[in-house]
Formats: structure tokens, C-alpha cells, sequence
């Protein structure tokens, strides 16, 4: 029974994200769910890649969190529009929940929209949003051993960004186990070995990024770019 229960909620949140999926299509928006435990650094990673992006294009996010606006109040203050949603203790954003928020979005004004999902390596992997990416953010001091205990979560992952690399000197952290578990899965993601905080590797990242998006929908990313 409660098989069968959670089978069709995820069928109607895959529904409702291919909803979410043709609005954003039809508004020729490129929508990165960015994912990974709480203190990656998913909201220091958006803070030190939008200075650079809002250069090119017009970027949004939607900030995922269980209770505060913290993180919306962060990106706000870097000049990008965001939006705040509060899961009340949910463990992850749903479709529904990103449907909801999208009358306070402008979609016709922006071309990139990041959401940055609750912090979890679980239940978050189950639910699509209507995104073209997802980007899981594995941080350094969070162990090499993470790919194999949430295979669902980097199974899905398009791309893997290792974060706090500035860090690296200080602890064990294999980035090859990272790398051969990844292989191992199946796994064409490529990694990103970055560091939010310093600047390093973030440029490769960015490039990669937006080279996605304008394979994936290189109409829009000659007819929208400034
Ligand atoms: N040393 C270092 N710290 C970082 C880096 N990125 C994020 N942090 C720190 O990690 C903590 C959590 O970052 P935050 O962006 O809020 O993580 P989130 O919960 O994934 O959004 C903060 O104290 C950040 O300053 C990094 O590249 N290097
Ligand atoms: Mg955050």
C-alpha cells in the first residue's frame, strides 16, 4: 500500500514538472536545480558565479529552505531577483511547490533560473522540477565515500561540483574515489573541482554551464543573449 502511494505521488510531481518543464521551455528559461547537503555552500556558490553571469544574461533564483528567507536575502543582495520558498520542514522542494512560486517570477524577463533545493542527498533526488540540469554540490569536508552511499542522488546528478577545494591541503578527501565511483554508476558527469570562496575553478564551471545551455536550446541562447 504504501508502495503503491508513493508511486503515484511521484507520478503526479513528474507531471506537474512537465508542466513547470514546457512554461519554462516556452519562455525559453534554462533551469539549473542546484542540490546537496545543508553547508555544501550551494548558496556561496550561486553568491560567486551571478556577479559574472548577470554580465551575460538575465539570472533568477528560487531559494529552497525549510524555515528562513536567509538564503533569498543573500542572492537578493547581489542585485539578482530571488524567491523565497519555505517547505515548512519539508525535506525537499516539489514541483507543486515551484509551480506555486511562479506567478512572482517575471519569466518573460530572465533566462536562467537557478533553485537551489532544501539541503538533503535523499528524498530531494526523487522529485523533479521541471529542470534542465541538476548540479549536485559535494563539498571537500564532507567525505570521498558520498557518491557511493546516495547512488539515487549522483545516479541523476548532470554534474558534480567539488567544493571548498581551498580546503583540500587540510583533509582526507580522494577526489579519484570521487571520480572511479562516479564511473562506476555509469556516471558521465563530469566534476568540477572548485572553491567558492577563492575564485578557483569557478570559471570552467560557469563556461560548462552556460555551453549547456545554449546546446540545449541554442535558438533561445542566440535570440535572448545580450
Ligand atoms: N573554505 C570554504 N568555505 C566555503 C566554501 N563555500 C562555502 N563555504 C562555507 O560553507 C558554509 C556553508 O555555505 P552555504 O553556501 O551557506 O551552504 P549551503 O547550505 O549549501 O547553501 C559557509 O560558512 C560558507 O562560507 C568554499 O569554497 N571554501
Ligand atoms: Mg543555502
Amino acid at each position: 500500500m504504501e508502495i503503491v502511494m508513493a508511486k503515484s505521488l511521484l507520478n503526479a510531481n513528474t507531471q506537474i514538472a512537465e508542466g513547470n518543464r514546457s512554461l519554462f521551455d516556452g519562455a525559453g528559461v534554462y533551469v539549473v536545480n542546484l542540490l546537496g547537503s545543508p553547508g555544501a555552500g550551494k548558496t556561496t556558490l550561486l553568491e560567486a558565479m551571478l556577479p559574472g553571469i548577470k554580465e551575460r544574461l538575465r539570472p533568477a533564483v528560487i531559494e529552497g529552505d525549510l524555515n528562513t528567507s536567509r538564503d533569498a536575502d543573500r542572492i537578493a543582495g547581489i542585485g539578482v531577483p530571488s524567491v523565497q520558498i519555505n517547505t515548512g520542514g519539508g525535506c525537499h522542494l516539489d514541483a507543486n511547490m515551484v509551480m506555486a512560486t511562479l506567478p512572482s517570477i517575471e519569466l518573460g524577463e530572465i533566462e536562467l533560473l537557478f533553485i537551489e533545493n532544501v539541503g538533503n542527498l535523499v528524498c530531494t533526488a526523487s522529485f523533479a522540477l521541471g529542470e534542465h540540469l541538476r548540479v549536485v554540490v559535494l563539498s571537500v569536508t564532507e567525505g570521498d565515500d558520498k557518491v557511493e552511499k546516495y547512488l539515487s542522488m549522483f545516479r541523476k546528478a548532470d554534474a558534480v561540483v567539488l567544493n571548498k577545494a581551498d580546503l583540500l591541503p587540510y583533509i582526507d578527501f580522494d577526489v579519484e574515489r570521487v571520480r572511479s565511483d562516479l564511473e562506476r554508476l555509469g556516471s558521465q558527469a563530469p566534476i568540477f573541482r572548485l572553491s567558492a570562496r577563492t575564485g578557483e575553478g569557478l570559471d570552467l564551471f560557469v563556461e560548462w554551464l552556460l555551453g549547456r545551455r545554449a546546446k540545449d536550446h541554442p535558438e533561445r541562447a542566440r535570440n535572448r543573449s545580450k
